[in-house]
């Protein structure tokens, strides 16, 4: 058995250095930032530079703060990019599922994107940080389940990366008062079982979908950008007996978002 593998199962987790190019990373998070830009644009009436980081994420605040329905969903939008769905599909990324024991990976759910800050929150309500969790009850697929995280920007335990409880993906299910991200499990936890990873950009967390894990407490006044890619294995027994199962469901609204729209002018217009 491979090292990585061996890691895998016996922690429930791999993090691995340097793993991911600098390039690819760049260019999710740059893509991301642009489209948030052009809202921010729309709602504030101003140019942010993208790069500067301080005035970009105070313009993120401001526009959190005054479209907060845009805002949710431009965060939506943010995660259906091309850049980020390519990655998901990256051989690198097959290859490294594969070496943790996912001999013929699918994905689990459409790859996701975390904005994390206590300025991004109503009311002072935690919503920003998710509390002790298994990923399993969110997407119960195959046993051999795997979450990949990273974020991207360096983050160590200031800008609340990822906490792990390493070993926990062995203990079974843990009861929980949601199958959702909101609330978490319910058994007592002792906050020092739970481990603090630190990250440079381009470090990768590979973890079994059973692992222990919590937000780290982002206590800057930075956004903590990262990603989060889930698969299963289409080869696990049990998925396959339970039919693969689908516990992700998109589905439509079911009223227009936009009332009265679009007009039969607008859509000349469009086709002219
Ligand atoms: O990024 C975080 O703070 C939490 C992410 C997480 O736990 C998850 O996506 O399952």
């Amino acid at each position: 058995m491979n090292s990585i593998r061996k890691q895998f199962n016996e922690e429930g987790y791999v993090l691995l250095r340097n793993f991911l190019d600098k390039e690819i990373i760049s260019e999710i998070y740059t893509d991301a930032r642009k489209i948030f830009a052009q809202q921010i644009k729309k709602v504030t009436g101003r140019t942010v530079d993208i790069d500067d980081r301080d005035a970009f994420e105070a313009a993120m605040f401001e526009f959190f703060e005054k479209d907060f329905v845009s805002f949710v969903n431009t965060g939506k939008t943010v995660q259906h990019t091309f850049s980020l769905h390519r990655l998901g599909v990256d051989p690198l990324i097959a290859n490294l599922l594969k070496e943790v024991g996912l001999s013929n990976p699918i994905i689990g759910a459409r790859p996701a994107m975390q904005f994390n800050s206590r300025y991004l929150s109503k009311d002072g309500s935690k919503h920003w940080k998710l509390d002790p969790h298994q990923d399993w009850r969110t997407g119960q697929g195959s046993l051999d389940s795997a979450v990949i995280w990273f974020p991207m920007v360096d983050a160590g335990a200031d800008i609340g990366a990822l906490q792990i409880i390493p070993g926990s993906h062995k203990a079974g299910l843990k009861e929980s008062s949601t199958s959702g991200y909101q609330g978490g499990i319910t058994a007592d936890l002792k906050e020092d079982a739970f481990v603090q990873t630190t990250f440079e950009t381009g470090d990768l967390l590979i973890f079994s979908a059973f692992l222990i894990h919590q937000s780290g407490n982002n206590i800057t006044k930075n956004i903590r950008w990262s990603v989060q890619l889930r698969y299963n294995n289409l080869d696990e027994p049990t998925f396959i007996d339970r039919g693969y199962p689908m516990a992700y469901i998109y589905k439509p609204e079911t009223e227009l978002v936009t009332p009265n729209f679009p007009t039969a002018e607008q859509l000349e217009t469009v086709f002219k």
